[in-house]
Parts: structure tokens; sequence; C-alpha cells
């Protein structure tokens, strides 16, 4: 948990944006959601889902919010938290208590989760409006409910709440901004620790551990995502995962990383030689992929598609190529250029906004063009968060060293 506190003004500002979308006539139901099963009595870490924390700010499990709106105006907005249990107490931890989940999300009727089949079948008696759910959603409290709702009220339209959520989250609140530049902040320490502090013969988890040091020392405990360093071929696995290997001399280490500072995301890439030392091969391929970030930061302004800002880092992309000999015609850039070069940010790291939408001032992307080139055993992204603004992008991580040679001296030391 970081420690910044809540806001509940935030929370209350995200609902009205939310209820102002709703049909006059409606029902919403959404759930924090519940642990999964890891094995045997082992439970995965639990994570609420993103739409339901927009709406709250609460992260605790077997939550769920009830909407219903009447003719326009909000008649009910209650708020079910799971009723503190000594005994599950004194296993697990302490439970929100009614006033704390008050204080936190900005609402005032709060109750207890046993109550929540009592309470929409309350607001569907006599109900004939459009129930808001997430279609999408395989959680046990959903199936829950679509199953009530199939047999007790089989004449409810229902209606996914995906799109509503995908339009609100794509532009983000200056609380927000604020939150990803902490989140980007933090990150940044991380990964000047690890260009200080990574020697040659370490293993990768090793040089993770660095990172994550760095977050619980700053307060945040969650990297947004695994984090990702990957030493000498293993770009080729661009999610690479084991983080097992040993990081030799001599090696290109990639790092894709990030921090959730309440609840906003950042995600950054870095690559680095852990020798303090590009070679000309590594240099030339870093200069390449940096040439396309600067394109991009160059190109991205309200109006602009990303596929758009895709098209360009791959035509810059194969230029470069072409002018270093890996290629002879711009059409084989498929085999070295991978991934599209942006995604939305925020709430979650591929923020749930379509990439298809046309860009507006207040959306956060992430600017992240990679090169592979296997026969060289070189390859890397290089990746920054930036916000769109009215004439064109601020690069909100633009203090992480970026620059080769800055890089070369913070590793050299
Ligand atoms: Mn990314």
């Amino acid at each position: 948990m970081d420690t910044t506190v809540r806001v509940p003004e935030v929370y209350r500002d995200n609902r009205q944006r939310f209820i102002d979308k709703l049909n006059d006539d409606s029902v919403c139901v959404i759930f924090s959601g519940m642990p999964y099963r890891k094995s045997a009595d082992a439970l995965y870490p639990f994570f609420a889902d993103r739409n339901f924390f927009y709406l709250t700010g609460i992260e605790q499990e077997g939550s769920a919010l009830v909407i219903l709106k009447k003719a326009g105006k909000v008649l009910r907005l209650t708020l079910c938290i799971r009723t503190a249990d000594k005994n599950s107490e004194r296993w697990n931890g302490v439970l929100l208590s009614e006033r704390l989940a008050s204080a936190i999300s900005g609402i005032y009727d709060i109750a207890h989760s046993e109550c929540l089949d009592a309470i929409i079948r309350d607001v569907l008696t006599d109900f004939s409006g459009i129930m808001y759910l997430d279609l999408n959603c395989s959680v046990t409290s959903n199936v829950w409910l679509s199953n009530i709702l199939e047999k007790e009220h089989p004449h409810i339209l229902r209606s996914d709440l995906q799109s509503i959520f995908s339009g609100l989250r794509a532009i983000k609140s200056d609380h927000e901004i604020e939150m990803m530049r902490k989140a980007i902040e933090i990150t940044g320490k991380g990964i000047e620790a690890i260009y200080r502090n990574i020697k040659p013969g370490m293993r990768e988890y090793q040089a993770a551990a660095i990172f994550q040091y760095v977050l619980a020392m700053n307060g945040a405990g969650e990297p947004s995502f695994d984090t990702i360093v990957a030493a000498g071929s293993n770009f080729n696995y661009l999610h690479y995962p084991q983080l097992s290997d040993v990081i030799s001399d001599g090696d290109m280490v990639l790092l894709d990383v990030g921090v959730r500072w309440n609840g906003l995301c950042s995600d950054i890439s870095r690559a680095f030689p852990v020798s303090g030392k590009f070679s000309e091969k590594q240099l030339a391929v870093y200069n390449a992929v940096r040439k396309c970030q600067e394109a991009a930061f160059e190109f991205i302004r309200p109006g602009v598609l990303i596929k758009e800002v895709n098209s360009l880092c791959r035509k810059t992309a194969a230029d470069e190529l072409i002018a270093l000999g890996v290629i002879d015609v711009p059409d084989k850039i498929v085999n070295y250029y991978w991934h599209n070069v942006s995604h939305h940010l925020g709430l979650d790291v591929h923020d749930i906004v379509s990439r298809e939408c046309v860009l507006e001032a207040g959306m956060v992307i992430t600017v992240e063009p990679g090169i592979y080139i296997p026969e060289w055993n070189t390859g890397l992204r290089i990746e920054d968060d930036v916000l769109v603004t009215e004439d064109g992008c601020e690069i909100l991580s633009a203090e992480i060293p970026r620059e080769a040679r800055e890089i070369e001296e913070l590793i050299y030391g």
C-alpha cells in the first residue's frame, strides 16, 4: 500500500461523471471481485476491479456498488462491504470499517455484503429500465447476478458497462495525472538504482529486487505489473517472465517496469549495457529506437490516431535499418518491428480505452517503439509515458535518464 491519503472528492467526481452517462431509469451493480484460488487453501493476492475502484477508491474484496437512477435522479447509492468478523480478521487482518469505507469513497450509505441480495431485489421491484453490468466479467458475483436477472427479471434490458468506462477513463483528471507523475518519479528512482548497482554476474531477479527495494523505500509496495529484466538474448521474449538468467558482461539489459501509486500506473522501459559501454551495434540499434521515439513525440497531438503514430515509428525504423544495411526494402521491417508503439495508461497498465480513438488533450499514452535484431543478438525498446496536451504532448518521464551517454555515465558511476 502506498501512503498517500485518498481523496473522496476524486471518487465523488468520477461517480458523478459516470452517473451522468447512465440512462435516466437504470440500475447499475459493480463488484470489486474476490481473490482467485492458487492451490489448496492459498489464494492469489487480491486486486480490485478497476472500474469499481474508479467509482469508490475501495480495494477490498467482496465489495459491491449499487446505483439506482429513476427519472434522472439518484435514488440509491449504496456501497456494500464485508462484515468484520473477528475470527476471519485474526487470520487475515482488519477489514474496512463502515466509517473508513465512507471516508475513502465519500459514500454515506454503507451496507454489509450479506444484504446485497435483499438490496438488489428491492431496487429491481417494479423496475423496468436498463440494468448496467460488466457483461464480460466472469467473477462469481457477476454470474450470480446474471442468474437472478435471467430467472426473475427476464424483461429487464441489460447493457454493458465497459463502453461507458472506456470513454470516461480516457481523459485523465488532474488528480490522476498527479498520481501518475508520482508513480513515474518512483519508477525513475528504481531504474537509476539499477543503473548504479547492477553488475555482470548478477541474476535478472536480483536486478528486479533492487527495483522492488526502491519502491518499498518510497512507500510504493506494488509494481504496476510484473517487473521485466531481460538480459542478453532474452529480449526475444517481449513479456519475459522468468528473470532467472545470469547477466553477463557485454549483455544489453532491457527493463520494462512500472509502479502503481494510488491506483494509477507508470510503464517505462529502458535498455542499457551492463558493462557501462554500448558496443557499436548496440548503440546503432539504440539510436535508431530513439529516433523513432523522437518522431513520435514530435507528432503526438490532439486529433492524431495511435495507428498513425505507429506507422510513423515503423517508417522511421525502416529508414534506420536500411541505413544500417540490416534490410534492403522497407517492407522487411516487419521482421524487426514486433509490436505497436502506444497504449493508453491509467488505472490499468493497458488501460481499457480503445486504441482506435482520436487522441485528445488529457489522455496519457505510452511511446514505446522497439527494434529487435536477433541476428545481431540485440533488441530493445525505450518506453516513456506522455500526456497529450492542447498543442502536442508532455513527456511525463523525461527526467528518467534516456540518452546513451547519460546511461553510460550512470553505470560507470
Ligand atoms: Mn507499455
